[in-house]
């Protein structure tokens, strides 16, 4: 699949990415001062559209909490998986913050900008399970993830259910992209390694993927 990412900024200047399984990890992408910057700003997005754990189609409550910030967010009930234009609690997203809109223009184009912020937060108990990202009109556009707080074990395959996998811990203020032909892999969150990272101070671990949906 022909990938969207401009060939000119990528591999990021300053250190070629590491590839897991066709994914592209770039280690330490965001410096401490620059993380701490961003939790304030997820701070505001939380205030205005507060954290809520989605129920899979199967009618279980999710583990993982979220809530996002732009155009859409991400939503799922016993109706299924799909995007929405407001917080369930009927008020808008709020506005995707600029310093992750930076992090999206570096490394994936400044020609189009995201849609939806998904912003997940992870308890020490909280898993994601393996899943494909696939509710976005155009899988030409990669998904871009970040990493803030606790280190996660994140296992990424092929685009079939059941074949091989590999695993790499994200750590905090790493960059993941899911583009070209890993736009598809199927991937998830094995485990939460509690209290490895001093950033959020009650602990845990937010995943911020950055898409273009429509
Ligand atoms: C997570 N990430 O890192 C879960 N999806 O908590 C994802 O589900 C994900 O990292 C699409 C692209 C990149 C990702
Ligand atoms: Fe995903």
């Amino acid at each position: 699949m022909k990938s969207r990412v401009d060939s000119a900024l990528f591999p990021a200047p300053g250190g070629p990415a590491l590839v897991v399984g066709g994914v592209a990890v770039h280690p330490g992408y965001i410096d401490p001062a620059a993380q701490a910057a961003l939790v304030e700003d997820l701070r505001g997005v939380i205030r205005a559209a507060p954290l809520f754990s989605p129920m899979t189609p199967q009618g279980r409550a999710m583990s993982v909490r979220m809530t996002a910030a732009g155009r859409y967010g991400w939503f799922s009930d016993r109706t299924g998986y799909r995007y929405i234009p407001s917080h369930p609690a009927g008020t808008p997203w709020p506005p995707i913050p600029d310093a992750v809109l930076a992090i999206w223009r570096a490394l994936v184009s400044a020609e189009r900008m995201p849609d939806c912020c998904l912003v997940n937060f992870y308890a020490a108990s909280a898993r994601m399970g393996l899943h494909q990202d696939r509710d976005e009109a155009d899988f030409s556009w990669p998904v871009l993830s970040v990493s803030l707080g606790d280190e996660a074990l994140f296992r990424v395959g092929g685009t079939t259910r059941g074949g091989p996998t590999q695993s790499v811990w994200l750590r905090s203020g790493d960059v993941a992209i899911l583009g070209g032909a890993a736009r598809l892999a199927f991937h998830g969150i094995d485990r939460v390694r509690a209290a490895s990272s001093t950033l959020l101070p009650k602990g845990g671990r937010i995943n911020l993927t950055l898409r273009v949906v429509d």
